[in-house]
């Protein structure tokens, strides 16, 4: 029985047998291939998409998670802390709860996805919602941990990278190989740098025979990577990645320019053409940050190599964001309660 992304790698992770593990069985989850996508961009390739939606609490955070919450409470902590736009806090709640520990999150107000504020208030965090961007937030749980006895669980954690980067490991066991490209979104900048140290890893340790270029893509409202500056306003539908000062900022840079890579921006208005296509020619559903990955390949590809093999990293599920699917979509029917009504939207 799969038990979690701790037990299947543990020999590639800084834990040991002193630990109790803290898990809801994350990782593990689907390389699905998707030639519509590629079509779609004229490419030859073979397009996969990791589906990190599929996580027990709908995001790639979960991965990091596990690894932060079970080295928490193995020092004894009580309180685990962070500033999020909205996955980040949904994750930290759940394990929170699993570990018997408490977790208060910051969040800017108004500006997080629906489906993410119900999981922090229903896994029992207390929620602090502030009037101020993710940045501002970030230096306050800085501050308060530095202060407190309280773990901070945002990705500037070690032991985050350390689980995220379990992803690049499963992506090769399931290929069978490391692929050309890896795509990602950038916000805070942590996973694009947790893969990194995946597919070195191993390289390192003999499981495959490269690193993939690593392709990062930022929202053009919140690009301060791509243009190198704070952006102290960051503007984008993609709340996820709404981050004007990323924490890991100069790993990026590393990630990239170590894996021969790029980071692009992309406009919102491709962000949510591509989350569009992937749902209708895919039947694959993301939230808008994770369709940066798929905004990115379309409108590269023709820089990518001729029949190379591309993963997309999708974050984070669909159903996080209802309010962004809702207004991307067809209108639906209202109809009179009769059969006659039905029949005339039908045929
Ligand atoms: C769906 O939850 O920063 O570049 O506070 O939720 O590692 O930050 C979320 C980030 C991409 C960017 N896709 O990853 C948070 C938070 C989704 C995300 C990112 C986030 P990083």
């Amino acid at each position: 029985m799969y038990q979690g992304l701790i037990k299947r790698y543990r020999h590639l992770l800084p834990v040991d047998d002193s630990m109790e593990i803290i898990t809801l069985n994350e990782g593990n989850t689907p390389l699905i291939e998707v030639p519509a996508v590629a079509e779609a961009a004229g490419f030859s390739g073979k397009v996969f998409v990791k589906y990190e939606g599929l996580n027990p609490t709908g995001s790639f955070k979960d991965r990091g998670m596990t690894m932060a919450v079970t080295k928490a409470k193995h020092d004894g902590m009580k309180v685990v802390m962070c500033a999020s736009t909205g996955n980040t806090s949904a994750s930290a709640a759940a394990y929170a709860a699993k570990a018997k520990m408490s977790a208060v999150v910051l969040i800017p107000d108004g500006n997080i996805a629906l489906g993410k504020l119900a999981q922090a208030m229903i896994y029992g965090a207390k929620v602090i919602a502030v009037q101020g961007n993710f940045d501002d937030c970030l230096r306050y749980v800085k501050e308060l941990c530095a202060k407190y006895p309280i773990a901070l669980v945002n990705s500037i954690n070690p032991y985050r990278l350390e689980g995220q980067k379990t992803a690049a490991f499963e992506i090769v066991d399931d290929l069978g190989y490391a692929p050309d490209y890896l795509l990602i979104p950038v916000g805070n900048a942590g996973n694009i740098s947790a893969y990194f140290m995946g597919f070195t890893q191993y390289k390192e340790t003999g499981m495959s025979q490269k690193i993939p270029k690593l392709w990062g893509f930022q929202a053009s409202g919140a690009a301060p990577i791509v243009e190198n500056r704070i952006f102290e306003k960051p503007e984008t539908v993609a709340t996820a990645i709404r981050i004007g000062n990323p924490a890991s900022w100069e790993k990026a840079v590393k990630a990239r320019d170590n894996s021969l890579g790029r980071i692009e921006k992309v406009t919102d208005q491709e962000i949510l053409f591509a989350y569009r296509l992937l749902a209708t020619t895919s039947g694959i559903f993301c939230e808008p940050a994770s369709a940066a990955s798929v905004a990115g390949f379309i409108k590269y590809a023709k820089d990518l190599e001729k029949d190379s093999t591309v993963v997309m990293v999708l974050t984070g599920h669909g159903l996080k964001d209802p309010d962004n699917a809702i207004n991307q979509a067809p209108e639906i029917f209202h109809v009179k309660n009769n059969l006659k009504a039905i029949e005339e939207v039908v045929i």
